[in-house]
């Protein structure tokens, strides 16, 4: 292999391509990760898939690199690993759809792969900053052409496994922009983002504090209307249900809403979202799904419903609703808990 004239050509520009591939792809996953709007949802999946393929596609002339080393270093052998894991995931995530093996989904190993790659590359980078970078000709005529060239194969190599997804009817063809795959209702998992647990709530007792005022479970379902929205999580799956589910603005006091910088969602278990004021017209206060209450995991006895934007915004277990002086932008794009 490395006897090909285009692999002898491996080098300092391979290594630098791939980094730009890699910072890439890592970008793009996050950006793909709060995307929720069909456009932008594929642009940043459509990125993130190409991204991903060019990483593959260099793989023969960093072979070559690695092959050409004196030594290997655990520590690169790891990187290497964790890459091969990530991009696994991704593929897994794709074609064959958001379930696991071994207790391990298709987006914990993309998304483990990934964060386990970063501090191994930083250490790789830093190890073999000699004789790398970016030089004044990588942006000639010539490294241009052939960067365009790699382009459109990738570009090619992509069409071609959407086709072949789509042919051979696996997963793949029938993914929403956002990547995810539809499961029924009944199937929906009790997700946790990140680290929360799910408390016991007593639907009898629980009130919801909404801008001062308690309200009680069975006040909230006296007011609720079907609304039929869809959940979209960042594991890789959606649902479409019909939620009973009381507007956020037929709630809250109209001129404090004004006046709020931000609509605060908290959780029983701290888990907080702060919303824009003018979204107060979007979301919702859900007590049932499907026509039945809502499961201890599913937020019971209230949750957050929020169309259009991606699972970790809807706020299970619902205790208060504030407005608060706190921008809605000025808080982590995505949870901590
Ligand atoms: N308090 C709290 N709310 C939460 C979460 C959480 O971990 N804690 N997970 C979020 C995520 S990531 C998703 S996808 C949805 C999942 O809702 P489900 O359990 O009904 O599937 O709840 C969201 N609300
Ligand atoms: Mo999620």
């Amino acid at each position: 292999m490395s006897g090909l004239p285009a692999l002898r050509r491996a080098g300092r520009r391979t290594n630098l391509a791939l980094l730009l591939l890699l910072m890439g792809a890592f970008g793009t996953g996050w950006l793909a990760f709060a995307a929720a709007a069909p456009v932008p949802a594929e642009l940043v999946t459509t990125a993130h898939g190409l991204l991903g393929l060019g990483i593959i596609a260099l793989a023969p002339w960093k072979a070559t690199i690695v092959r050409r080393a004196r030594t290997w270093r655990p520590m690169s052998l790891l990187l290497a690993v964790a890459i091969i894991a990530c991009l696994a995931g991704g593929f897994a995530l794709v074609f064959v759809g958001p379930a696991g093996v071994a207790g391990l989904t298709a987006v914990q190993l993309h998304v483990g792969g990934a964060l386990i790659a970063l501090p191994l590359l930083v250490v790789h980078l830093v190890r073999h900053r000699r004789r790398q970078g970016f030089r004044r000709r990588d942006i000639s005529r010539r490294a241009l052409l052939r960067t365009g060239a790699f382009a459109a194969a990738t570009g090619t190599g992509y069409l071609l496994l959407e086709g072949v997804g789509r042919w051979t009817g696996s997963a793949a063809a029938g993914r929403a922009p956002t990547g995810s795959h539809q499961i029924a209702p009944s199937e929906v998992p009790a997700t946790i983002w990140l680290l929360d647990r799910v408390p016991l709530l007593d639907p009898t007792t629980h009130h919801v504090d909404v801008a001062g005022r308690p309200f009680a479970i069975i006040d909230l379902a006296a007011l609720a209307e079907p609304v039929d929205v869809r959940l979209d999580c960042t594991s890789g799956w959606y649902a479409e249900e019909t939620w009973t589910a009381t507007r956020l603005d037929r709630l809250l006091p109209a001129t404090e809403l004004r006046a709020a910088a931000s609509i605060e969602v908290v959780s029983a278990t701290g888990y907080t979202r702060l919303f824009a004021p003018s979204d107060a017209g979007i979301l919702w206060l859900a007590t049932a799904t499907g026509g039945q209450p809502l499961r201890p995991g599913r937020g019971a006895p209230v949750r957050l419903v929020a169309p259009g934007r991606r699972g970790f915004w809807w706020v299970k277990w619902v205790s208060a609703v504030h407005l608060s002086g706190t921008p809605y932008w000025a808080q982590s794009p995505f949870p901590l808990q």
